[in-house]
């Protein structure tokens, strides 16, 4: 709490979910197989979606293509050895299923397991930051039970993978309107695998290799990594989130929606009737979206590739997010990088860890239990949709019009995802959560970002909810904007025009709000020259 004692403005939280509390919204669409919808397990005809038992897997043939995640346990994924001179091709999960299976007892075992299947990274990894976190970072005891307890389990639910998994992951490409559904012990027997780096043709980043346009999915970056703390305490929270699945399989089950709009498709921003007035916003400048935002959409800062430097120093929003809620890492491993005009969407991830701290300060701050219900299919009640920003480096190339319009559609493609044109109600729920997407990292201004989400946001009518991180002067300076939009009836297309406006002036020199302010000062006057307008 801040100022005064209430630390938010605006309509309060409970706007942002209609009539009920949070999980009196509207549930996002029941997973059911179709064309562009794969379920890699098998729905139970009386599912009563409370995720009481392990979902069994679907059935399918294995596919080798580019259609499809190549995977660890794939006849087809073959490696090149070795025999008196002569080269030969093994079966590679047949070397990962012997190297795992040795008795691993410490991180040089562990590299040595994962260095024995991925013999070509012997002259590019060290293993550094592996063995600088179990042997001089953790607690020895944490240590020692991670290798004795944790790991051998962890080796099991990897090699697990062909009876946990047994239909082809297609890949969400670019283009695509295409989702996957997925259970949560199938996630994590894939992160088992990512853990021991067995993906194939994931280990290489150049621009021409096969998964060039993907994120890494294999830790081995992460095992690299030295010289900072944060790092290894993301280490911590994946450890952790190996520990408690190990200890208990969880029984839930994660939707991954790509959505792709063809630019054709996205509003004309500048004809929109919508009213700024009906999108309730909720300003906060203490809490954090995915503390405070239950129930709600809540937005990743995302990087177009998913995850961002998850697997290597990145340390802000999004990084925390999957690490705390390591399922999402999932995505990594199958979604193309995001174009201009696409969004993903992840329903049902679980949370594992409490963090404190952002940035280098970041730290696993113990286990979280998370008490989301679950919905009709089994998913627990949080949303994540990930949008990538631009980055920026100057105003001047942030307020041009095509990546003012290149944000806008990004935003409203993820925040109009699952609303139906049909759907004539005023609002959509839930509402979204979000704060300052774009103006960390990657170096946007606030008062602009802020004003481009409510625009995207009322366009798709949902309400938001804006967590300024701590920002009281952002905090009091949106809402007033808001209110001062909403009392003279601006619409979204009004509101696009004043910034088109702005752009043409000297946007390194002048401030978005009081430009707006006086814009709206001045359009009120011409109307009635006579009558003064009270405004502050
Ligand atoms: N809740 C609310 N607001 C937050 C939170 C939170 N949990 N965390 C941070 N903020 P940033 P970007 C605020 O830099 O600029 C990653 O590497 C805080 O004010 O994470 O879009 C991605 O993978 C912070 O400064 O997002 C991309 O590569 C601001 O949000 C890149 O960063 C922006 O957070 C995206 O950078």
């Amino acid at each position: 709490m801040s100022d005064g004692g209430v630390s938010w403005r605006g309509v309060p939280i409970t706007s942002m979910y209609g009539s009920e509390g949070p999980w009196g919204a509207p549930e996002f669409p029941l997973i059911s197989p179709a064309y562009n919808h794969t379920v890699l397990y098998h729905i139970p005809t009386n599912s009563s979606g409370t995720g009481d038992h392990v979902p069994t897997p679907q059935r399918g043939e294995d596919k080798w293509d580019h259609e499809y995640v190549r995977m660890p346990c794939s006849p087809h994924s073959l490696y090149p050895y070795k025999v008196n001179g002569e080269d030969k091709l093994k079966k590679r999960w047949e070397m990962i299923e012997e190297a795992l299976q040795d008795n691993i007892e410490n991180s040089h075992d562990l590299a040595a397991a994962i260095l024995s299947y991925n013999s070509k990274l012997k002259h590019v990894m060290t293993f550094r930051g592996l063995h600088e976190f179990f042997n001089n970072y953790l607690d020895p005891e944490e240590t020692d039970y991670f290798f004795t307890i944790t790991l051998p389990e962890m080796v099991k639910l990897a090699l697990a993978l062909p009876h946990i998994i047994q239909s082809p992951i297609p890949l969400l490409k670019q283009h695509k309107n295409r989702a996957i559904s997925l259970s949560q012990q199938q996630i994590a027997s894939l992160l088992a695998n990512s853990f021991f780096c067995t993906f194939p043709r994931r280990n290489s980043s150049k621009t021409d290799c096969e998964y060039s346009s993907y994120p890494r999915i294999n830790f081995s970056t992460l095992y690299e990594t030295t010289g900072s703390d944060s790092t290894f305490e993301k280490l911590k929270c994946l450890c952790h989130y190996f520990r408690r699945v190990c200890t208990k399989v969880p029984t839930g089950v994660m939707t991954f929606i790509r959505r792709s709009v063809p630019p054709r498709q996205c509003p004309d921003w500048a004809e929109s009737t919508k009213l700024i007035a009906q999108t309730p916003l909720h300003v906060n400048s203490s809490g954090t979206i995915e503390d405070d935002g239950v129930g709600l959409m809540q937005v990743d800062f995302a990087n177009k590739y998913l995850g961002g430097g998850v697997l290597n120093y990145g340390c802000v929003q999004e990084e925390i997010r999957f690490v705390i809620c390591p399922e999402l890492m999932a995505s990594m491993l199958f979604t193309e990088t995001l174009r201009p005009n696409e969004a993903l969407l992840m329903i049902g991830c679980e949370r594992y860890s409490k963090y404190s701290g952002y940035g280098n300060s970041f730290k696993w701050a113990g286990n979280f239990v998370d008490d989301a219900p679950f919905d009709s299919s089994g998913r627990r009640r949080c949303t994540v949709l990930a949008i990538d920003a631009l980055p920026f480096n100057n105003k001047a190339h942030e307020y041009r019009r095509e990546h003012i319009v290149r944000e806008m559609n990004k935003a409203w493609v993820g925040m109009s995802i699952c609303t139906s044109e049909e759907d004539k109600s005023p609002l959509h729920y839930p509402g979204v959560a979000t704060g300052n997407w774009g103006c960390g990292a990657f170096g946007g201004s606030a008062d602009l970002k802020s004003l481009l989400q409510v625009m995207a946001a009322s366009e798709a009518r949902r309400p938001v909810a804006y967590y300024t991180f701590n920002d009281l002067r952002l905090r009091d300076d949106l809402i007033y904007i808001y209110d001062l939009l909403s009392q003279h009836n601006v619409t979204v297309g009004q509101l696009y025009k004043m910034i088109m406006m702005f752009s043409l002036t000297d946007v390194r020199k002048s401030k978005l709000y009081p430009f707006i302010k006086q814009k709206l000062l001045d359009k009120a006057q011409a109307v009635a020259p006579t009558t003064p307008v009270a405004m502050d």
